[in-house]
Protein backbone atom coordinates (compact mmCIF):
# COMPACT_ATOMS: atom_id res chain seq x y z
CA UNK A 1 0.00 0.00 0.00
CA UNK A 2 1.37 3.16 -0.85
CA UNK A 3 -1.49 5.69 -0.85
CA UNK A 4 0.01 8.44 0.84
CA UNK A 5 3.52 8.00 -1.14
CA UNK A 6 1.22 8.48 -3.93
CA UNK A 7 -0.35 11.83 -3.15
CA UNK A 8 2.53 12.83 -1.81
CA UNK A 9 4.99 12.25 -5.23
CA UNK A 10 1.53 14.00 -7.22
CA UNK A 11 2.35 17.05 -5.09
CA UNK A 12 6.51 17.14 -5.04
CA UNK A 13 5.96 17.14 -8.85
CA UNK A 14 4.23 20.29 -8.57
CA UNK A 15 7.44 22.36 -7.35
CA UNK A 16 10.21 19.81 -7.77
CA UNK A 17 11.20 18.38 -10.84
CA UNK A 18 9.99 14.67 -11.44
CA UNK A 19 9.17 15.21 -7.65
CA UNK A 20 12.71 14.20 -6.44
CA UNK A 21 16.08 16.21 -5.32
CA UNK A 22 17.91 13.45 -6.71
CA UNK A 23 16.75 11.46 -9.84
CA UNK A 24 17.76 7.53 -8.55
CA UNK A 25 15.19 8.40 -5.96
CA UNK A 26 12.13 8.50 -8.75
CA UNK A 27 12.07 4.77 -9.48
CA UNK A 28 11.75 5.87 -12.81
CA UNK A 29 14.11 2.50 -13.54
CA UNK A 30 11.99 -0.16 -11.55
CA UNK A 31 8.33 1.81 -12.67
CA UNK A 32 7.14 2.24 -8.89
CA UNK A 33 6.00 4.93 -7.00
CA UNK A 34 8.89 6.32 -5.06
CA UNK A 35 8.34 5.71 -1.21
CA UNK A 36 8.55 8.81 0.78
CA UNK A 37 10.12 7.89 4.20
CA UNK A 38 8.57 9.21 7.44
CA UNK A 39 11.70 7.46 9.62
CA UNK A 40 14.77 5.01 9.59
CA UNK A 41 16.39 3.20 12.44
CA UNK A 42 19.23 0.08 12.63
CA UNK A 43 18.29 -1.43 9.42
CA UNK A 44 14.69 -0.54 8.70
CA UNK A 45 13.18 2.59 7.40
CA UNK A 46 9.24 3.46 7.26
CA UNK A 47 7.64 4.85 4.53
CA UNK A 48 4.88 7.24 5.16
CA UNK A 49 2.07 4.78 5.19
CA UNK A 50 3.46 2.78 7.63
CA UNK A 51 5.54 0.37 5.44
CA UNK A 52 8.33 -0.91 7.55
CA UNK A 53 11.19 -2.42 5.14
CA UNK A 54 14.80 -3.77 5.60
CA UNK A 55 16.87 -1.25 4.03
CA UNK A 56 20.12 -1.82 1.43
CA UNK A 57 20.16 1.46 0.16
CA UNK A 58 21.82 2.81 3.49
CA UNK A 59 21.22 6.51 1.92
CA UNK A 60 23.92 5.09 -0.98
CA UNK A 61 26.81 4.43 1.60
CA UNK A 62 26.41 6.91 4.26
CA UNK A 63 24.60 4.46 6.76
CA UNK A 64 27.16 1.94 7.46
CA UNK A 65 26.62 1.95 11.12
CA UNK A 66 22.54 1.71 10.12
CA UNK A 67 20.20 3.98 10.86
CA UNK A 68 19.85 7.18 13.83
CA UNK A 69 23.11 5.45 15.23
CA UNK A 70 22.09 6.35 19.08
CA UNK A 71 25.85 7.81 19.61
CA UNK A 72 25.81 9.62 16.37
CA UNK A 73 22.27 11.04 17.42
CA UNK A 74 23.37 12.08 20.89
CA UNK A 75 26.76 14.01 19.10
CA UNK A 76 24.69 15.73 16.91
CA UNK A 77 21.83 16.94 19.36
CA UNK A 78 24.87 18.16 21.72
CA UNK A 79 26.21 20.49 18.68
CA UNK A 80 22.76 21.60 17.83
CA UNK A 81 22.32 23.59 21.17
CA UNK A 82 25.58 25.17 20.19
CA UNK A 83 24.17 26.51 17.03
CA UNK A 84 24.39 25.49 13.70
CA UNK A 85 27.21 27.11 11.33
CA UNK A 86 29.26 29.93 12.25
CA UNK A 87 31.26 30.48 9.26
CA UNK A 88 34.50 30.34 10.83
CA UNK A 89 37.01 27.80 12.00
CA UNK A 90 35.97 25.42 14.97
CA UNK A 91 37.85 22.31 17.32
CA UNK A 92 36.04 19.89 15.40
CA UNK A 93 37.57 20.52 11.65
CA UNK A 94 40.90 19.58 13.20
CA UNK A 95 39.94 16.87 14.89
CA UNK A 96 37.93 15.77 11.38
CA UNK A 97 41.37 16.00 9.45
CA UNK A 98 43.53 14.55 11.98
CA UNK A 99 41.07 11.69 11.60
CA UNK A 100 41.11 12.14 7.99
CA UNK A 101 44.94 11.79 7.94
CA UNK A 102 45.08 8.86 10.57
CA UNK A 103 42.17 6.59 8.78
CA UNK A 104 43.74 7.58 5.52
CA UNK A 105 47.37 8.38 5.59
CA UNK A 106 47.56 9.32 1.87
CA UNK A 107 45.23 12.42 3.06
CA UNK A 108 47.97 14.39 5.44
CA UNK A 109 46.17 17.51 4.22
CA UNK A 110 42.48 17.30 3.48
CA UNK A 111 39.57 19.99 3.14
CA UNK A 112 36.01 19.64 4.00
CA UNK A 113 33.47 20.00 1.20
CA UNK A 114 29.59 19.82 1.30
CA UNK A 115 29.23 16.62 -1.38
CA UNK A 116 31.01 14.23 -3.09
CA UNK A 117 30.45 16.19 -6.05
CA UNK A 118 31.68 19.47 -4.78
CA UNK A 119 34.94 17.08 -3.90
CA UNK A 120 35.77 15.44 -6.90
CA UNK A 121 35.32 18.98 -8.84
CA UNK A 122 37.57 20.66 -6.41
CA UNK A 123 40.39 17.87 -6.37
CA UNK A 124 40.10 17.58 -10.23
CA UNK A 125 41.20 21.64 -10.40
CA UNK A 126 43.98 21.20 -7.59
CA UNK A 127 45.74 18.15 -10.17
CA UNK A 128 45.40 20.35 -12.94
CA UNK A 129 47.21 23.37 -11.09
CA UNK A 130 49.39 21.04 -9.78
CA UNK A 131 50.60 20.00 -12.86
CA UNK A 132 49.29 22.52 -15.06
CA UNK A 133 47.72 20.47 -17.26
CA UNK A 134 44.06 20.59 -18.43
CA UNK A 135 43.27 16.79 -19.74
CA UNK A 136 41.85 14.24 -17.14
CA UNK A 137 40.84 10.53 -18.05
CA UNK A 138 37.84 9.26 -16.40
CA UNK A 139 36.80 5.18 -16.90
CA UNK A 140 32.74 5.01 -18.98
CA UNK A 141 30.77 3.93 -16.47
CA UNK A 142 32.30 5.73 -13.56
CA UNK A 143 30.09 8.45 -12.02
CA UNK A 144 32.06 10.91 -9.81
CA UNK A 145 29.21 13.43 -9.38
CA UNK A 146 27.65 16.01 -11.68
CA UNK A 147 30.16 19.07 -12.16
CA UNK A 148 30.37 19.57 -15.90
CA UNK A 149 33.02 18.46 -17.01
CA UNK A 150 32.42 14.50 -15.40
CA UNK A 151 29.64 14.39 -17.03
CA UNK A 152 30.46 12.58 -19.80
CA UNK A 153 30.75 9.33 -21.55
CA UNK A 154 32.76 7.84 -24.82
CA UNK A 155 31.27 8.42 -28.12
CA UNK A 156 31.21 6.34 -30.70
CA UNK A 157 34.33 7.31 -31.57
CA UNK A 158 35.00 5.28 -27.99
CA UNK A 159 37.97 6.32 -26.18
CA UNK A 160 39.37 9.44 -27.28
CA UNK A 161 36.52 11.73 -27.67
CA UNK A 162 34.22 13.26 -25.39
CA UNK A 163 30.56 13.93 -25.62
CA UNK A 164 28.35 15.17 -22.24
CA UNK A 165 25.73 12.96 -21.40
CA UNK A 166 23.88 15.60 -19.71
CA UNK A 167 22.20 18.94 -21.58
CA UNK A 168 23.64 22.28 -20.40
CA UNK A 169 27.00 20.94 -20.90
CA UNK A 170 28.40 23.03 -23.50
CA UNK A 171 31.00 20.54 -25.38
CA UNK A 172 33.94 22.91 -24.49
CA UNK A 173 33.80 21.91 -21.01
CA UNK A 174 34.02 17.94 -21.86
CA UNK A 175 36.58 18.36 -24.72
CA UNK A 176 39.58 17.68 -21.79
CA UNK A 177 37.50 14.75 -20.40
CA UNK A 178 39.01 11.76 -22.19
CA UNK A 179 37.37 8.29 -21.02
CA UNK A 180 38.64 5.26 -20.69
CA UNK A 181 37.34 1.35 -20.60
CA UNK A 182 37.30 -0.11 -16.81
CA UNK A 183 39.13 -3.08 -16.41
CA UNK A 184 40.94 -2.30 -19.55
CA UNK A 185 45.07 -0.91 -19.46
CA UNK A 186 44.95 -0.73 -23.07
CA UNK A 187 42.31 2.03 -23.26
CA UNK A 188 44.37 4.18 -20.36
CA UNK A 189 48.05 3.04 -21.98
CA UNK A 190 46.04 4.69 -25.74
CA UNK A 191 45.49 7.86 -23.90
CA UNK A 192 48.57 8.49 -22.38
CA UNK A 193 50.46 7.57 -25.78
CA UNK A 194 47.98 10.23 -27.36
CA UNK A 195 48.27 12.90 -25.12
CA UNK A 196 52.05 12.55 -24.03
CA UNK A 197 52.46 15.62 -21.32
CA UNK A 198 48.75 16.54 -21.21
CA UNK A 199 47.22 14.18 -18.67
CA UNK A 200 46.77 15.93 -15.51
CA UNK A 201 45.32 13.18 -13.66
CA UNK A 202 43.22 9.56 -14.18
CA UNK A 203 39.87 9.61 -11.51
CA UNK A 204 39.15 6.02 -10.91
CA UNK A 205 36.52 4.39 -8.30
CA UNK A 206 39.13 2.08 -7.06
CA UNK A 207 35.55 -0.31 -6.46
CA UNK A 208 33.19 1.05 -9.72
CA UNK A 209 29.67 1.13 -7.85
CA UNK A 210 27.75 3.19 -10.32
CA UNK A 211 27.16 0.31 -13.08
CA UNK A 212 26.29 -1.67 -10.82
CA UNK A 213 29.17 -3.10 -8.70
CA UNK A 214 32.22 -3.78 -11.07
CA UNK A 215 35.49 -5.11 -9.31
CA UNK A 216 39.29 -4.26 -10.38
CA UNK A 217 40.76 -7.31 -11.67
CA UNK A 218 44.46 -8.17 -10.76
CA UNK A 219 46.94 -5.39 -10.96
CA UNK A 220 44.65 -2.69 -12.39
CA UNK A 221 44.83 -0.44 -10.50
CA UNK A 222 48.98 -1.06 -10.00
CA UNK A 223 48.80 -0.30 -13.42
CA UNK A 224 47.07 3.02 -12.98
CA UNK A 225 49.76 3.79 -10.08
CA UNK A 226 52.70 2.99 -12.25
CA UNK A 227 51.06 4.57 -15.72
CA UNK A 228 50.29 7.93 -13.99
CA UNK A 229 54.19 8.05 -12.10
CA UNK A 230 55.94 7.48 -15.51
CA UNK A 231 53.70 10.38 -17.13
CA UNK A 232 53.85 12.68 -14.60
CA UNK A 233 50.04 12.49 -13.83
CA UNK A 234 48.10 12.64 -10.79
CA UNK A 235 46.19 9.27 -9.63
CA UNK A 236 43.15 10.14 -8.13
CA UNK A 237 40.90 7.35 -5.82
CA UNK A 238 37.24 8.38 -5.91
CA UNK A 239 36.58 6.79 -2.55
CA UNK A 240 33.13 8.81 -1.71
CA UNK A 241 31.55 4.80 -1.71
CA UNK A 242 34.63 3.00 -1.08
CA UNK A 243 35.95 5.57 1.53
CA UNK A 244 35.99 3.67 4.93
CA UNK A 245 33.64 1.40 3.51
CA UNK A 246 36.16 -1.20 1.85
CA UNK A 247 37.97 -1.30 5.04
CA UNK A 248 38.93 1.53 7.87
CA UNK A 249 41.21 3.17 5.45
CA UNK A 250 39.35 2.37 2.35
CA UNK A 251 39.69 0.66 -1.00
CA UNK A 252 43.35 2.27 -0.65
CA UNK A 253 43.93 0.35 2.49
CA UNK A 254 42.17 -2.74 0.95
CA UNK A 255 44.10 -2.86 -2.47
CA UNK A 256 47.13 -1.39 -0.87
CA UNK A 257 47.32 1.04 -3.78
CA UNK A 258 47.99 4.82 -2.59
CA UNK A 259 46.58 7.47 -4.89
CA UNK A 260 48.21 11.03 -5.17
CA UNK A 261 44.99 12.68 -4.25
CA UNK A 262 41.26 10.97 -3.10
CA UNK A 263 38.15 12.18 -2.61
CA UNK A 264 35.59 11.29 0.45
CA UNK A 265 31.65 11.94 0.74
CA UNK A 266 29.11 9.80 2.25
CA UNK A 267 30.59 7.94 5.12
CA UNK A 268 32.76 10.71 6.42
CA UNK A 269 29.39 12.79 6.99
CA UNK A 270 28.20 9.84 9.24
CA UNK A 271 24.88 10.66 7.22
CA UNK A 272 25.31 14.25 7.82
CA UNK A 273 26.58 16.75 4.37
CA UNK A 274 30.25 15.83 3.98
CA UNK A 275 32.75 15.63 1.48
CA UNK A 276 36.50 15.87 1.86
CA UNK A 277 39.62 15.84 -0.82
CA UNK A 278 42.84 15.54 0.30
CA UNK A 279 46.62 13.90 -0.16
CA UNK A 280 50.45 15.30 0.32
CA UNK A 281 50.93 18.40 1.57
CA UNK A 282 52.97 19.48 -1.15
CA UNK A 283 49.89 19.29 -3.85
CA UNK A 284 47.45 20.57 -1.78
CA UNK A 285 48.86 23.60 -0.62
CA UNK A 286 48.05 24.47 -4.13
CA UNK A 287 44.67 25.12 -2.56
CA UNK A 288 43.57 28.58 -1.64
CA UNK A 289 44.50 30.63 0.95
CA UNK A 290 48.01 28.59 0.59
CA UNK A 291 47.68 28.56 -3.12
CA UNK A 292 46.75 29.50 -6.40
CA UNK A 293 43.54 26.93 -6.40
CA UNK A 294 40.25 28.49 -5.70
CA UNK A 295 37.83 27.00 -3.75
CA UNK A 296 35.43 27.91 -0.83
CA UNK A 297 31.64 27.13 1.02
CA UNK A 298 29.30 28.72 3.24
CA UNK A 299 28.81 25.51 5.15
CA UNK A 300 32.02 23.75 4.81
CA UNK A 301 33.10 21.73 7.62
CA UNK A 302 29.95 23.07 9.73
CA UNK A 303 29.77 22.02 13.44
CA UNK A 304 27.14 19.60 12.85
CA UNK A 305 28.06 18.05 10.10
CA UNK A 306 31.62 17.62 11.63
CA UNK A 307 30.15 15.84 14.81
CA UNK A 308 28.13 13.63 13.12
CA UNK A 309 30.93 12.72 10.83
CA UNK A 310 33.58 12.49 14.17
CA UNK A 311 31.22 9.88 16.14
CA UNK A 312 30.94 7.69 13.07
CA UNK A 313 34.68 7.55 12.27
CA UNK A 314 35.64 7.26 15.83
CA UNK A 315 33.00 3.96 16.29
CA UNK A 316 34.64 2.30 13.04
CA UNK A 317 37.98 3.36 14.18
CA UNK A 318 36.74 1.41 18.08
CA UNK A 319 35.43 -1.50 16.47
CA UNK A 320 37.28 -2.52 12.87
CA UNK A 321 35.28 -6.05 13.75
CA UNK A 322 32.61 -3.91 12.12
CA UNK A 323 34.03 -4.71 8.37
CA UNK A 324 34.47 -9.19 9.02
CA UNK A 325 30.48 -8.76 9.99
CA UNK A 326 29.53 -6.66 6.90
CA UNK A 327 31.44 -8.53 4.66
CA UNK A 328 30.03 -11.95 6.05
CA UNK A 329 26.47 -10.34 5.70
CA UNK A 330 27.34 -9.53 2.10
CA UNK A 331 28.69 -12.88 1.29
CA UNK A 332 25.37 -14.77 2.97
CA UNK A 333 23.24 -12.62 0.67
CA UNK A 334 25.47 -12.98 -2.97
CA UNK A 335 25.87 -16.49 -2.15
CA UNK A 336 22.25 -16.79 -1.66
CA UNK A 337 21.44 -14.89 -4.68
CA UNK A 338 23.83 -16.83 -6.86
CA UNK A 339 22.30 -20.75 -5.50
CA UNK A 340 18.93 -19.37 -6.23
CA UNK A 341 19.50 -18.03 -9.40
CA UNK A 342 22.36 -20.25 -11.22
CA UNK A 343 23.97 -18.33 -14.13
CA UNK A 344 20.77 -15.94 -14.99
CA UNK A 345 22.64 -13.63 -13.05
CA UNK A 346 26.17 -12.28 -11.72
CA UNK A 347 27.03 -11.12 -8.51
CA UNK A 348 29.99 -8.90 -8.15
CA UNK A 349 30.53 -8.79 -4.08
CA UNK A 350 33.49 -7.18 -1.95
CA UNK A 351 33.04 -6.32 1.45
CA UNK A 352 29.18 -4.79 2.32
CA UNK A 353 28.81 -4.16 -1.20
CA UNK A 354 27.44 -6.06 -3.71
CA UNK A 355 25.56 -6.14 -7.41
CA UNK A 356 23.61 -8.01 -9.06
CA UNK A 357 23.16 -8.42 -12.42
CA UNK A 358 20.73 -10.31 -14.78
CA UNK A 359 23.13 -10.66 -17.29
CA UNK A 360 25.25 -14.66 -17.37
CA UNK A 361 27.87 -12.60 -18.96
CA UNK A 362 30.69 -11.92 -15.93
CA UNK A 363 30.34 -8.44 -15.38
CA UNK A 364 34.13 -6.79 -15.33
CA UNK A 365 33.28 -3.73 -17.40
CA UNK A 366 30.29 -0.69 -18.67
CA UNK A 367 29.60 -3.23 -21.69
CA UNK A 368 29.01 -6.17 -20.16
CA UNK A 369 27.10 -4.28 -17.17
CA UNK A 370 24.85 -2.68 -19.84
CA UNK A 371 24.47 -6.47 -21.16
CA UNK A 372 21.96 -6.88 -17.93
CA UNK A 373 18.42 -7.32 -18.58
CA UNK A 374 17.08 -3.86 -16.55
CA UNK A 375 13.06 -5.45 -17.13
CA UNK A 376 14.03 -8.25 -14.90
CA UNK A 377 15.96 -6.19 -12.89
CA UNK A 378 13.02 -4.29 -12.18
CA UNK A 379 10.46 -7.19 -11.64
CA UNK A 380 13.14 -8.29 -8.72
CA UNK A 381 13.29 -4.90 -7.07
CA UNK A 382 9.59 -4.98 -6.96
CA UNK A 383 9.01 -8.44 -5.82
CA UNK A 384 11.52 -7.67 -2.92
CA UNK A 385 9.55 -4.45 -2.09
CA UNK A 386 6.39 -5.67 -1.64
CA UNK A 387 7.90 -7.99 0.91
CA UNK A 388 9.61 -5.53 2.50
CA UNK A 389 13.03 -5.30 1.24
CA UNK A 390 14.33 -1.90 -0.20
CA UNK A 391 16.92 -2.42 -2.58
CA UNK A 392 18.41 0.45 -4.93
CA UNK A 393 16.23 1.08 -7.73
CA UNK A 394 18.51 0.92 -10.19
CA UNK A 395 20.26 -2.15 -11.71
CA UNK A 396 23.08 0.03 -11.95
CA UNK A 397 23.15 1.17 -8.38
CA UNK A 398 24.92 -1.03 -5.57
CA UNK A 399 23.33 -2.65 -2.57
CA UNK A 400 25.15 -1.87 0.61
CA UNK A 401 25.11 -3.73 4.19
CA UNK A 402 25.13 -1.68 7.65
CA UNK A 403 26.45 -2.91 11.08
CA UNK A 404 22.41 -2.89 11.86
CA UNK A 405 21.42 -5.77 9.77
CA UNK A 406 20.41 -8.54 11.72
CA UNK A 407 20.83 -12.28 10.61
CA UNK A 408 17.42 -12.62 10.95
CA UNK A 409 16.72 -10.14 8.71
CA UNK A 410 19.66 -11.38 6.34
CA UNK A 411 18.21 -14.90 6.25
CA UNK A 412 14.59 -13.27 6.08
CA UNK A 413 16.37 -11.85 2.77
CA UNK A 414 18.00 -14.60 1.95
CA UNK A 415 14.34 -16.65 1.35
CA UNK A 416 12.67 -14.02 -0.81
CA UNK A 417 15.46 -14.02 -2.58
CA UNK A 418 15.35 -17.38 -3.46
CA UNK A 419 11.58 -17.35 -3.41
CA UNK A 420 11.63 -15.47 -6.21
CA UNK A 421 13.82 -16.92 -8.81
CA UNK A 422 12.10 -20.11 -7.18
P1 LIG B 1 27.34 13.45 -4.04
O1 LIG B 1 27.55 14.77 -4.72
O2 LIG B 1 26.05 12.77 -4.49
O3 LIG B 1 27.48 13.52 -2.51
O4 LIG B 1 28.54 12.47 -4.47
C1 LIG B 1 28.76 12.26 -5.85
C2 LIG B 1 29.51 10.96 -6.03
C3 LIG B 1 30.86 11.00 -6.27
N1 LIG B 1 31.58 9.86 -6.44
C4 LIG B 1 30.98 8.64 -6.36
C5 LIG B 1 31.80 7.41 -6.55
C6 LIG B 1 29.59 8.55 -6.10
O5 LIG B 1 29.00 7.33 -6.04
C7 LIG B 1 28.84 9.73 -5.92
C8 LIG B 1 27.35 9.70 -5.67
N2 LIG B 1 26.75 8.41 -5.59
C9 LIG B 1 25.35 8.35 -5.92
C10 LIG B 1 24.93 6.88 -5.86
N3 LIG B 1 25.47 6.12 -6.90
C11 LIG B 1 24.52 9.20 -5.04
C12 LIG B 1 23.03 8.94 -5.11
C13 LIG B 1 22.31 10.01 -5.88
O6 LIG B 1 22.87 10.51 -6.89
O7 LIG B 1 21.17 10.32 -5.48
Amino acid sequence: MDTKSKELFEAAKRHIPGGVNSPVRAFGAVGRIPRFIASAHGDRIVDVDGNEMIDYVCSWGPGILGHAHPAVIEKVQKACQNGLTYGAPTENEVILAELIAELVPSMEVSRLVSSGTEAVMSAIRVARGYTKRDKIVKFKGCYHGHSDGLLVKAGSAALTTSVPDSAGVPSDYTRNTLVALYNDKASVEALFQANPGDIAAVIVEPVAANMGVVLPEDGFLEFLREITAKYGALLIFDEVITGFRLALGGAQEYYQVQPDLTTLGKIVGGGMPIGAYGGKKEIMDMVSPVGTVYQAGTLSGNPIATAAGIETLRILKEDTGIYQRLAANAERIADAVREAAGDAVCVNQIGSLLGVFFTSAQVRDYKTAVSSDTARYAEYFGYLLDRGIYVAPSQFEAMFLSDAHTTEDVEFTCSMIKEYFG
